[in-house]
């Protein structure tokens, strides 16, 4: 029989100074490649982590819910171009947090998920330990990279290659698993210090090859009607001025998606934004610059010209040809592209119709008089409609330019994205290329984090629901946020009606779109102290906003809608299954 006692399996305190844990060389290595600041939630086993990030310098915005933390840590990646970061414990504070770093992926947004996760013998051999499970496995394939980290002596390391793998190339979400010994082992410090580093050009530029560039200019001069089609991709490059200068010296229109509005401002004359249809069908040339032809640019959204050719500047050679032919692909980074464009561009004689442009001008005029009376023709509405509200708002968001606005919800989305001109890029943060609701508390705290800029987040009330609790971030890190909620009661209006009759097991239960016309979400916001406003008029909304903004407070104002403001899905009813036999091609 033993008689031993077992060595202790709990990591020993470290002989401060001299030594150092996991954590703080994690804390270390974070701070030396340039990370300032950490959005998370905390538990067993990395709160000691984040006290120690915060005594060190880095800023902790701590969060309610972890998938709001990460929404912060992707909008803090893709306003500044260098990664989020996102901290959460084992389990389910991991999966939740993962889902806002598989959608940072998607959108290619530069983030790393940091979890701490349990001890790897009893999670390998399944014997039911505290939070155990898989994560590294699980977040692989979901993410751009994924690593683990068993010794403190690869934390460096380790960190280093979550900050490359999130911002070169295609950006995107990186999960970093830190075992929890890892995290208390512990290490001479000098040891420790010895083994940080700081990457070399971590973004590294992407040369495109020069006999692209010719294809892509020989194209884009023999085009009668060409157009450029701006995506996040560009706004996120940063490139504003050459983007500029490749418009304004070809003279070719343009159109942004949606979060690349602002890149140059909404009302340019080359603007060609209410012109969506009229570039699919018509153009010959169509240059993407930083832009997917997913699902937005596709089906129910318009019907590409079969005569049209594409010329395609994405840092991603395998986006080329996912869903048409590109004439001519432009692989590398949008700054090298655009560099190599314009220097080679006074070689190339472009043939522009010259109706073209004045073409698109006279259908701009024409709809945006339309939109103006639409604005208008609702603006005694009572109760208000989406319309309504969006009148009363409009002029202060424009008169406001370096407002950022954040932006979710179904009719909500569509028609403030449709009512709002941007005038400056990276200022319109929305639910993105997943259409995804629950990302509008968090993405308002990483854009006021990031940038210090005021916040102004458009939610319908079901948007909000998801990620409202975290308004309490907002008002506990005094950020310059103002949440306007669209309240119609319900996902996508209030008016859905159980069919049901008496005796049938649904009958007098709310309908599944159902939610709630005479909450008063603005006494959420008196809750946490914000100042909070609920508004029934125009003008109301009006003063609230002004008002709000100006603050440079914390505040929620609840916009009373009627309930039957807004129709079935926004803009993409189509994508419902019932519709869909006319739209698959
Ligand atoms: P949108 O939804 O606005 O159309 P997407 O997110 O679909 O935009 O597309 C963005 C594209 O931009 C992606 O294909 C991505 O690879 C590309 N991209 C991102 N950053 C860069 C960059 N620095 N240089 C070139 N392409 C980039
Ligand atoms: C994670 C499905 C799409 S739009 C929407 C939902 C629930 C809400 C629309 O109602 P809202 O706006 O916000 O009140 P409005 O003005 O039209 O009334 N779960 C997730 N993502 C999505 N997209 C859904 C559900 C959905
Ligand atoms: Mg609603």
């Amino acid at each position: 029989m033993a008689t031993t006692t077992p060595a202790p399996t709990v990591p020993q305190a470290p002989h401060y100074p001299e030594q150092v844990t996991g954590m703080y060389i994690l804390a270390r290595a974070l701070q030396k490649v340039g990370v300032d600041t950490m959005y998370g939630l905390v538990g067993i086993p990395v709160t000691e982590f984040a006290y120690l990030a915060q005594e060190q310098g880095i800023n902790f915005v701590s969060f309610r819910f972890e998938q709001q933390a990460g929404m912060a840590a992707a909008t803090h990646g893709y306003l500044t171009g260098k990664p989020g970061v996102l901290l959460t414990v084992s389990s389910l504070g991991f999966l939740n947090g993962l889902t806002a770093t598989i959608n940072a992926t998607v959108n290619c947004y530069p983030m790393i998920q940091i979890s701490g996760s349990s001890v790897r013998e009893p999670i390998d051999l399944e014997q039911g330990t505290y939070e155990g499970l898989d994560q590294l496995n699980v977040a692989k394939g979901l993410v751009k990279a994924a690593y683990r980290v068993n010794k403190p002596e690869d934390i460096p390391t380790a960190v280093v290659r979550a900050y490359r793998a999130a911002v070169s190339g295609r950006p995107g979400g990186v999960y970093l698993d830190v075992t929890t010994p890892c995290m208390g082992a512990i290490m001479n410090r000098a040891d420790a210090e010895a083994l940080l580093e700081t990457p070399v050009d971590p973004q590294p530029a992407m040369i495109p090859s020069p006999t692209s560039v010719d294809r892509a200019l020989q194209l884009l001069a023999s085009a009668k009607k060409p157009a450029i089609l701006l995506g996040k991709g560009a706004a996120f490059a940063q490139v504003d001025d050459k983007i500029k200068k490749l418009v304004e010296t070809t003279g070719i229109p343009y159109y942004p998606m949606s979060m690349a509005k602002g890149l140059l401002p909404d009302n340019h004359p080359l603007s060609a934004l209410s012109c969506r249809s009229e570039i699919m069908e018509q153009s010959d040339v169509v240059m993407l610059i930083g832009a997917r032809l997913n699902w937005l640019l596709s089906r129910g959204h318009g019907k590409w010209n079969p005569n049209g050719q594409f010329i395609q500047l994405d840092i991603d050679p395998q986006e080329i040809d996912c869903n048409r032919h590109i004439a001519a692909p432009v692989v590398g980074d949008i700054s090298s592209s655009l560099d190599a464009i314009l220097a080679n561009l006074p070689d190339y004689k472009l043939q522009m119709d010259p109706t073209w442009v004045p073409y698109l001008q006279g259908v701009t005029k024409e709809k945006n008089a339309k939109f103006a009376t639409r604005l208008t023709a609702n603006a005694d509405k009572m109760p208000m409609d989406h319309w309504t509200a969006l009148g009363a708002i409009k002029p202060i968001i424009e008169g406001n330019p370096d407002v950022i606005l954040v932006n979710e919800g179904a009719n909500t989305l569509d028609d403030t994205r449709d009512a709002i001109d941007m005038s400056l890029p990276r200022h319109r943060i929305d639910c993105a290329t997943w259409a995804i609701m629950g990302m509008g508390m968090g993405s308002s705290v990483g854009a006021a984090v990031a940038t210090g800029k005021s916040v102004v987040a458009i939610e319908g009330d079901s948007a909000f629901g998801f990620s409202g609790m975290d308004f309490s971030t907002i008002c506990r890190f005094k950020l310059p946020v103002t949440v306007v909620i669209f309240n119609n009661g319900g996902i996508y209006n209030g008016i859905g009606q159980n069919m049901a009759t008496p005796g049938e097991p649904s009958y007098g239960k709310p309908a599944p779109t159902t939610l709630d016309i005479n909450a008063r979400y603005d006494k959420m916001g008196e809750a946490f102290g914000a100042k909070s406003y609920y508004v029934t008029t125009p003008a109301e909304l009006s003063a609230a906003l002004t008002e709000a903004i100006a603050s440079k407070a914390p505040a929620l104002i609840d916009v009373q809608l009627a309930a039957d403001s807004g129709k079935e899905s926004g803009h993409i009813g189509y994508l419902n299954p019932a519709s869909l036999q006319d739209v698959i091609v």
